[in-house]
């Protein structure tokens, strides 16, 4: 992804937002950042540079033009957050003021940064590891407090302590198989089978629990994914309005209204909700409805949990009931219109739809009226009932989908291992999968990493960081 040969460079990219601001900050870092600045700064150019001070300085480009007033902060190598020579601008916010600082830079001797390399930059300097890179990025996103606290726990160094510690213990028994095969390993005692099994038992629980935090951690960064469905005009836009505090889809009486997936967020209790309005199911000979149709199912089935919405005052229709059997998943059923007379017990109906047979697991029966502000908390607390985000923890979890996928390979082939040891399989078979299991701890830090590991931890980055 980042190209050796640019490893020498000295790159610069604008840090903050793009558009106007007050002020706007241009990163440069690498061995030329303070010959660069005290090019374009003329002041500059006899003083001995100290890091962690700032300078105000007229910057001007080759053609000795100044291009504005601006605040420079030095900091030396092994002080800054890429771990080299680091300079950064602080100039007045206006975009054309920021491009020509940066073609200035450029012609000074600079290269324009790509995507995430000041982060690269640090990971590769040892700054940090991959773990605390990626939750650089989750901290900049974090849209919650709760994210943000789990996302600072993770760059602090929480996780990777945790996955530093497992790797130790899964080093240890490796060491431990690989005795007894190969005597040159020597001064490492030959441990009783049993003993190993246990270690390795204790380890696999351990990454068990951080495995699992991941729908924790992806629940806090992302939030929970809603997906309203049902038969038109049963009140799915009426709830979506209530949910998010907002008019966002349009209500009428007239079945059919929303013809596109509408979609809204709102937070609870720390937690962000992401809810989609869908065009009613139903079957139609109106091509625009009907393209609605397929994509709420779509819409549905992207969705952490449907809430199948019918118009309780009616009772379930058998046209409800076609529709429910093409949802999947799991549903929570919003009985709505329960501000109406309505005869049909929750009981009944749960009965009625796991008689269907097909259909979502049918988690809950909640009998609401989008017309009533309360409807909203009863919703959503029963929801975070449901996606146990009452029950979150402080505890240090994972969010990312990558550290996800190689804990979950490390602790089955723990597993794997754990049978092959009481199946008394040859010590090399064992240490095999240990191997691989301990590779796959190493790629989750970055202790050992290729291209493709590079490559989807920093292609989300922005230009900057
Ligand atoms: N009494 C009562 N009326 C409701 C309730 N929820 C919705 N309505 C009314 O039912 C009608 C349909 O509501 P919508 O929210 O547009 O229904 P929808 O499911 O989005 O309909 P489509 O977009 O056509 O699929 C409107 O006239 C709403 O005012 C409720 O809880 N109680
Ligand atoms: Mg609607």
């Amino acid at each position: 992804m980042f190209d050796a040969s640019r490893e020498t460079k000295t790159i610069c990219a604008l840090a903050s937002a793009t558009g106007t601001a007050a002020i706007s900050v241009i990163r440069l870092s690498g061995p030329d950042s303070y010959k660069i600045i005290q090019k374009a700064c003329k002041s500059l150019s006899k003083k001995k540079l100290e890091s962690h001070r700032v300078y105000l300085a007229k910057f001007s480009n080759l053609k000795n033009e100044v291009i504005d007033q601006v605040v420079v902060t030095a900091f030396d190598q092994g002080k800054s957050y890429t771990g080299e020579e680091t300079i950064e601008i602080s100039s007045h916010g206006s975009p054309h003021i920021t491009k020509k600082l940066l073609e200035a830079l450029v012609e000074y001797g600079a290269v324009t940064a790509e995507k995430g390399e000041f982060t690269y930059r640090a990971f590769m300097n040892d700054r940090l590891d991959l773990v605390q890179a990626e939750a650089v990025l989750s901290v900049i996103e974090s849209q919650s407090d709760s994210a943000l606290k789990m996302s600072l726990r993770q760059l602090e160094g929480k996780v990777s302590e945790k996955f530093q510690s497992l790797e130790d213990k899964l080093t240890w028994c490796l060491a431990h198989i690989e005795a007894s095969i190969d005597f040159s390993t020597e001064g490492i005692d030959v441990v009783d089978p049993q003993v190993l099994i246990q270690k390795l038992k204790e380890l696999k629980a351990e990454l068990e629990v951080l495995t699992n935090s991941y729908s924790q951690g992806k629940i806090l960064k992302d939030g929970i994914k809603l997906v309203l469905a049902g038969l038109p005009n049963v009140g799915k836009s009426s709830l979506l309005n209530n949910l998010v505090l907002d008019e966002k889809a349009i209500v009428t009486d007239i079945a059919g209204t929303t013809r596109d997936v509408v979609e809204g967020s709102t937070f609870f209790n720390g937690i962000k909700f992401n809810i989609s309005d869908t065009a009613g199911l139903r079957e139609t000979t109106d091509v625009v409805e009907n393209i609605g149709v397929q994509r709420s199912l779509k819409e549905i089935e992207s969705g952490d949990l449907t809430l199948f919405v019918f118009d309780s005052s009616l009772g379930l229709q058998q046209g409800d009931l076609e529709r429910f059997r093409m949802v999947k998943g799991n549903a929570l059923v919003l009985a709505n219109k329960a501000d109406k007379p309505h005869s049909e017990k929750p009981s009944e109906i749960k009965q009625k739809l796991q008689d269907l047979g097909g259909g979502p697991r049918v988690i809950d029966i909640l009998p609401v009226s989008a017309l009533d502000v309360k409807a909203r908390d009863t919703i959503l607390h029963r929801v975070s009932t449901i996606m146990g985000s009452e029950k979150f923890s402080d505890e240090s979890v994972i969010s990312s989908a990558r550290q996800f996928e190689l804990s979950n390979a490390a602790m089955h082939l723990i597993d794997q291992s754990i049978g092959e040891l009481e199946n008394h399989m040859g010590s090399e078979f064992v240490a095999q999968t240990l191997k691989n299991s301990l590779l796959a701890l190493q790629k989750i830090l970055g202790r050992y990493f290729d291209d493709q590991i590079m490559d989807r931890v920093f292609r989300e980055f922005c230009l900057g960081k």
